[in-house]
């Protein structure tokens, strides 16, 4: 059996989680020993992060590689089109969700709790997060999903994030409009067959991440 070295507050664990659900595969979950970037499961996992996985002896680290590697294997349903301009076009929000919008919410985790909370910094960097949202709404044209009715690899990595909005806008307090196209395809995405249950688990671990964070 598949083994998936996760935590369920992972975001990009929640990625591949819809992934796993999606093509129907059976897993276990392992939490990384000693936490991730441990050195015990850097010896399992040179790169120190979750989401991994360990097929048969095959370990492989990085949200984007798992989800390609496990679209090639298992190749129904499809979850990047034949096509190479389309597969192009999902490769690049994908990555752009990745390493333009997903640091700046993980840069507030240090910011739930009051006692480490910088006020201006929650400021500054929602404007930098709206600028992302507004880039995010001129790339991509959500119909439902970010590439029509199908679900992509690019669309795995926004379950978590709009999760993380949400939740850290709720606990926060900063400024953000969400475009509606946005708005809509969030609505689309978290009532996907193969999102709903990863959506509300994800939801559930963050509140309950937030609840220690703000007990201090
Ligand atoms: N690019 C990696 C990033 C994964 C990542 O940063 N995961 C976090 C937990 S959600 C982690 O393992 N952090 C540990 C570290 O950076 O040492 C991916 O997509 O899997």
């Amino acid at each position: 059996m598949l083994t998936l070295y996760d935590l369920p507050v992972s975001s990009y664990g929640c990625k591949i989680r819809v992934v796993m659900t999606h093509k129907q595969l059976e897993w276990r979950t392992v939490p990384p020993p000693n936490g991730y970037g441990s050195p015990a499961y850097c010896k399992i996992i040179p790169a120190g992060t979750i989401p991994a996985i360990d097929q048969d002896g095959f370990r492989l680290a990085d949200s984007e590689a798992i989800a390609e590697y496990l679209d090639e294997i298992i190749t129904t349903p499809p979850m990047l089109p034949d096509d190479p301009r389309e597969r192009a076009r999902i490769r690049e929000i994908s990555r752009f969700h990745d390493t333009r919008l997903e640091p700046l919410l993980r840069a507030y985790f240090a910011h739930v709790a009051p006692e480490t909370r910088d006020q201006a910094f929650v400021t500054s960097n929602a404007i930098i997060l709206q600028r992302r949202l507004d880039q995010l709404n001129q790339i991509a044209n959500p119909a439902p999903l970010l590439f029509g009715d199908q679900l992509t690899i690019a669309d795995c990595g926004f379950v978590a994030s709009f999760a993380l909005i949400t939740t850290l806008q709720d606990i926060l307090g900063f400024d953000l409009t969400i475009p509606e196209p946005l708005r809509a395809y969030e609505r689309a995405l978290v009532t996907h067959p193969s999102v709903a249950t990863q959506s509300a688990n994800y939801y559930e671990a963050l509140s309950s991440w937030a609840a220690t964070k703000l007990a201090g």
